[in-house]
C-alpha cells in the first residue's frame, strides 16, 4: 500500500516501520527504540493516529467513576510520592473508617456512575479482612457499582501479609466483590530503575505475576507505565514489551495508561518534567508498539485538560478522570489541575472540540452512552 507519509521520508528504517504499521505488521524492540531516537512528532503522531482511527475511528470513551482513597499513609516509599505520609510518621495522615468510604459510595446514590476505584498508600492495619469487608458492603449497598481496586503493590502486601498466595487471595477479593484491577504500581519494571525510585515494593515480576493471576481468574485490569524521570528510552521499551507479551497470552488488559512524573514536592524534585513533545511522542510510540492493547487512554487530572485534549490526535481514544474525580496523588505532585474535577458536559465539551465523539463507557467498555459526532 502506498503513503504519501512514506513517499516523504528519506530514513529507510522508518520507511519500513511504516510499511509494517500500514501492513497491520508489530514492531520490533529495534523499531520502537528508531523511533524514540529518531521519529519525529509529526512521524510518529501520524502512524499513531492512523491505529488509533483504524481500530476506534473518531470514537473517544470516558468513564463515569469516583476515586476513593482509603489513605495515604504508607509502609513504602518510593523517591517519586508526593502524597504518602512514611507510616512512621502517620500523625499527619489520612485513614478512612469503612463507614466513611460506604458513605462516600452513598453520597453517589441515584448519580449514574458506573464504577469506583479504589487505590491508597498502603497501611499495615488495612488488612485483607478489612477490605473484605469494605467490599461486601460496597457490593451489598450498590450491586451495580463496578468496584475497581487495589494496585499490585496494596495486593502484594495485603496477601502476604495475609500469608495467601496469590491465587487464593484473589480468589477471596473476587468472592467478595472486587471486578477488576487498575493499573498502578507499575512504574518501570526494569530492576535497575526500579531498585532506584521504589525499591522497597512489589518487584516488576510481581506486579506481572499479580495481573496475568488476575487474567487467568477472568478479571481484566490496567496497566501503567511512569515515564519521564531517569529512565531511558531501553527501559520504557522493556517495560512495554512485557505488558505487551503478558497481554498476547492472556488478552485480559483493557487499557495502557502512561502516567508522566511530576515533580513538586518529592524526593526526585531536582528531575526536570519532560516536555510536551516528549509526552506526545511517547502515547503516539505506545499505540504504536503496543499493538495487542485496544485502548491508550490519558488521564488528565495528571496531564492537564488541553493536553489530555492533543494526546486525542496522538494515539488517545480514552480519557479518565470524570465528575468530581477526588483523587489527590497529581494535585500533590504538581499537577496543573488543583481541583481534577471535569462534569460530564465539560468533558463531552472537550471531545468535541478535538473533533472527536464522547462515548460513555462501563469499566469493561460497553456503551453506555454514544453522545454523536461533534459538529
Ligand atoms: O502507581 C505517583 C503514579 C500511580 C506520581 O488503572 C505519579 O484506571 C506522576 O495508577 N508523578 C497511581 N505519577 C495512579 C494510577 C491510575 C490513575 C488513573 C487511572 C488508573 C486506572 C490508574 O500514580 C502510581 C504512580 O505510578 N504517581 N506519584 C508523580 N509524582
Ligand atoms: Fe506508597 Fe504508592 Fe506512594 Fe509508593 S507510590 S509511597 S506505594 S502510596
Amino acid at each position: 500500500m502506498t503513503h504519501s507519509i512514506v513517499n516523504k521520508i528519506s530514513d529507510p528504517i522508518l520507511e519500513l516501520i511504516a510499511q509494517k504499521v500500514y501492513n497491520d505488521e508489530r514492531i520490533s524492540d529495534e523499531d520502537a527504540l528508531h523511533l524514540f531516537n529518531h521519529g519525529s512528532l509529526a512521524f510518529v503522531g501520524s502512524l499513531a493516529n492512523y491505529i488509533r482511527e483504524k481500530k476506534h475511528g473518531n470514537t473517544t470513551y470516558f468513564n463515569r467513576n469516583f476515586h476513593i482513597e482509603p489513605t495515604n499513609i504508607c509502609v513504602f516509599s518510593c523517591a517519586f510520592c508526593s502524597y504518602s505520609q512514611l507510616y512512621a510518621q502517620r500523625a499527619d495522615g489520612w485513614e478512612l473508617s469503612i463507614d466513611q468510604m460506604v458513605d462516600i459510595v452513598k453520597s453517589y446514590d441515584g448519580k449514574p456512575i458506573t464504577e469506583v476505584h479504589i487505590v491508597g498508600g498502603v497501611h499495615p492495619k488495612m488488612n485483607m479482612d478489612y477490605f473484605i469487608e469494605l467490599i461486601q458492603k460496597i457490593r451489598a449497598h450498590r450491586p451495580d457499582l463496578h468496584i475497581k481496586a487495589f494496585t499490585a503493590v496494596e495486593l502484594d502486601y495485603m496477601f502476604r501479609k495475609a500469608k495467601l498466595s496469590v491465587e487464593d487471595g484473589l480468589k477471596q477479593l473476587m468472592a467478595a466483590g472486587l471486578q477488576s484491577l487498575p493499573g498502578g504500581g507499575a512504574e518501570i519494571f526494569h530492576p535497575s530503575i526500579r531498585e532506584k525510585i521504589a525499591g522497597d515494593k512489589v518487584t516488576g515480576e510481581g506486579w506481572l505475576q499479580i495481573h496475568e493471576t488476575a487474567h487467568q481468574l477472568g478479571m481484566h485490569s490496567n496497566a501503567t507505565m511512569l515515564y519521564g524521570h531517569i529512565e531511558t528510552y531501553e527501559h520504557r521499551i522493556d517495560h512495554m514489551r512485557k505488558l505487551r507479551d503478558l497481554q498476547d497470552r492472556t488478552k485480559g488488559f483493557n487499557t495502557f495508561i502512561p502516567l508522566k512524573f511530576r515533580n513538586s514536592d518529592n524526593d526526585m524534585s531536582h528531575i526536570q518534567e519532560s516536555t510536551i513533545t516528549e509526552d506526545m511522542r511517547l502515547y503516539a510510540i505506545a499505540r504504536i508498539y503496543l499493538d495487542n492493547f485496544s485502548h491508550l487512554k490519558a488521564y488528565w487530572p495528571m496531564l492537564g485538560r488541553q493536553n489530555a485534549q492533543l494526546t486525542l490526535s496522538f494515539g488517545v481514544n480514552d480519557i479518565d478522570g470524570t465528575i468530581d474525580d477526588t483523587t489527590k496523588i497529581y494535585s500533590m505532585a504538581g499537577s496543573e489541575e488543583q481541583t481534577p474535577t471535569m462534569t460530564t458536559e465539560e468533558l463531552v465539551a472537550l471531545i468535541k472540540q478535538s473533533k472527536r465523539r464522547p462515548v460513555e463507557r462501563d469499566t469493561l467498555y460497553n456503551i453506555v452512552n454514544d453522545f454523536g459526532e461533534s459538529n
